[in-house]
């Protein structure tokens, strides 16, 4: 009697778990399904095609291209394939009325064999093409048109444009503060050699829309080259935690005609913004930072 009473209170237990089980399944669902869908804008549907990257504008976007929506299709058919045999175990080996416990695998000497080398296989396709992209993408061109100076300092960018035909030779220079973004302007194809130095930290370059973006290394100059392919205005930002300010380091890219360029330089030059500075004072003009290290120092002594 005792155990009957048992048994039909298991079942009732077992009868009551099994909507919460799917409703969890359900929820578990949802929020996949809003983490996926949420990277993609119904405003701009094509962005299904490059997999949440933005439009691209410069002539490197090929080869970061193949890598990223390469590397989702590797991990889409990893995941399938792991999904597939983990659910097909489920199904097949689950308990059943005089089947307790399926057959156990232990010290299965292919499977084992299998578990390493596959990983192995695919980190080397993942190297493999990732050094192909990085070398496509690091390629120098043989005289770039156009030479600029990037100074990643705390915490604002300045952008040096080296002996241009537009300011004859002259060296000029642009740089921002936190309620007027520094502005880089760079000439519709053609090509920008960027050298990236900073006097204090390490910063990162990146243009999204580029699909480009370099560390800024103290005591070391990165450098690379890029063609921008279409005009427009984009944002910059730095991709490196740098300090405090780290998210005001944020510009603006036009990628205009050669001849807005040539007059935009001509107005820095007018402006008497000549010369190469590289940081420091010139570099930084936060609203407020002053008075916050003061206040800081202050509280300190
Ligand atoms: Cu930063």
């Amino acid at each position: 009697m005792g155990l009957e009473l048992f048994a039909r209170g298991k079942r009732a237990q077992d009868e009551r778990r099994r909507p919460v089980r799917s409703k969890a399944l359900g929820l578990g669902f949802a929020v996949a399904a809003i983490v996926l869908l949420s990277g993609c804008s119904p405003d701009d549907p094509s962005a299904w095609g490059r997999l949440a990257l933005p439009p691209g504008a410069s002539d490197r976007v090929d080869a970061m291209f193949v890598l990223w929506v390469g590397a989702w299709i590797a991990a889409a058919v990893v995941m399938v394939l792991v999904l597939g045999l983990m659910f097909w175990a489920m199904v097949r080996y689950r308990r059943r009325p005089g089947n307790e416990v399926p057959t156990q695998l232990r010290y299965h000497l292919p499977l084992e064999v299998l578990y390493t080398v596959a990983p192995v296989i695919i980190v080397a396709i993942f190297f493999a093409q990732t050094v192909t992209s990085q070398n496509e993408m690091l390629e120098k061109v043989d005289d770039p048109d156009h030479t600029i100076t990037v100074v990643g300092s705390k915490w604002q960018f300045t952008f040096n444009y080296l002996g241009e035909e537009a300011t004859a030779g002259e060296d000029v220079f642009d740089f921002g503060d936190t309620s007027d973004p520094t502005e880089l302007w760079l000439p519709v194809d053609e090509s920008v050699r960027f050298d990236l130095v900073s006097p204090d930290v390490i910063h990162s370059f990146w243009i999204p829309e580029f699909y480009f973006k370099l560390d800024i290394i103290p005591g070391k100059t990165n450098s690379f080259d890029v063609t921008p392919t279409r005009e427009g205005v984009f944002t910059g930002r730095c991709a490196e935690l740098c300090g405090l300010y780290h998210t005001r380091m944020i510009f603006k890219v036009h990628v205009v005609s050669r001849d807005e360029y040539d007059a935009h330089l001509q107005e820095l030059q007018a402006a008497g913004q000549i010369g190469q500075p590289e940081g420091g004072a010139e570099a930084t003009r936060i609203a407020g930072l002053a008075e916050a290290q003061n206040a800081e120092n202050g509280e300190n002594e």
